[in-house]
């Protein structure tokens, strides 16, 4: 049984062992996914839904949710245990090229009951953001987190509207996923208006492009393989980066 997340309960974990904050974000990312059109559960290696095993004497586990919708080619939720009390959250929606919309991604990381990294954007695939998201992403209300945190080299990828923070108290935890739930709100109304283009259209295959080198530009974060490589191993890390956490989306012409 889980618990529910509690505006008290900051430093405490779950009796899995997971971040109320990892939880609270997870509920948040499916109540809005769930509300997509036309969603429909996408089939990935049964022995990627969910994985566990130990380390150390602490247990591991992975769940991977996977799912597609009209408009968004590859809706990815992982919430995942991994080593002496490492949390993740992973989250990324990927869209049809064929369609004119960013890529939604967001990723907490909570160790020892404390939230070290949490980041949410939606990413322009195409140097900048569709009009509309961008106009909207301008307009949302905000939050002043205390530790806003720098972002990597390879972070060149994210859009000017991207929130990356420390949160310093359950209630910039809680404002946190209330943000998310912003960007997500952003996200699926621009899904649901969003018109096809033919998969050969050049703005259909500059799109693909444009995921492939977001896909590219994810893989250099090392902090993700080294915690991979070493709750699991070298072979095991490689195969789930490129298989399922940033594998190259296909030509357009073969989702069609
Ligand atoms: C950082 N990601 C991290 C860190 C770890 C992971 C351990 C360091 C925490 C910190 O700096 O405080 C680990 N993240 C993982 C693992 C998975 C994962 C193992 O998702 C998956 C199983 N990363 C993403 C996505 C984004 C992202 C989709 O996967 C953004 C949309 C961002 N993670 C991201 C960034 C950092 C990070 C920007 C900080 C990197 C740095 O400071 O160098």
């Amino acid at each position: 049984m889980t618990q529910a997340p509690s505006e008290s309960s900051a430093s405490v974990t779950d009796s899995l062992g997971i971040h109320p904050m990892v939880n609270a974000l997870a509920d948040r990312i499916r109540l809005c996914r769930n509300d997509l059109p036309a969603l429909e559960p996408f089939a990935i290696d049964p022995e990627l839904e969910a994985i566990s095993g130990s380390l150390d004497g602490e247990d591991l586990f992975i769940r991977n949710e996977v799912h597609c919708c009209r408009g968004l080619r590859k809706l990815h939720l992982e919430t995942a245990r991994l080593g002496a009390g490492l949390q993740i959250l992973h989250c990324v929606f990927f869209p049809d090229p064929c369609y004119d919309l960013p890529v939604f991604g967001a990723d907490i990381v909570a160790g020892r009951g404390v939230v070290s990294a949490a980041i949410v954007d939606l990413s322009p695939v195409m140097g900048q953001l569709p009009e509309g998201i961008a106009t909207a992403l301008a307009g949302r209300s905000r939050f002043d987190f205390i530790q806003v945190r720098e972002l990597p080299t390879w972070g060149s990828i994210f859009s000017p509207e991207v929130l990356f923070v420390r949160p310093a108290s359950a209630a910039e935890e809680s404002a946190f996923v209330d943000q998310v739930g912003d960007f997500l709100t952003i996200l699926a109304e621009a899904t649901r208006q969003a018109e096809s283009q033919p998969p050969n259209h050049p703005a259909s295959l500059a799109r693909w492009q444009g995921q492939l080198s977001y896909c590219k530009q994810q893989k250099q974060n090392d902090k993700t393989r080294r915690v991979l490589e070493k709750a699991f191993n070298p072979q095991w890390a490689e195969r789930y980066i490129e298989d399922l956490l940033f594998d190259d989306p296909p030509a357009p012409s073969c989702l069609a």
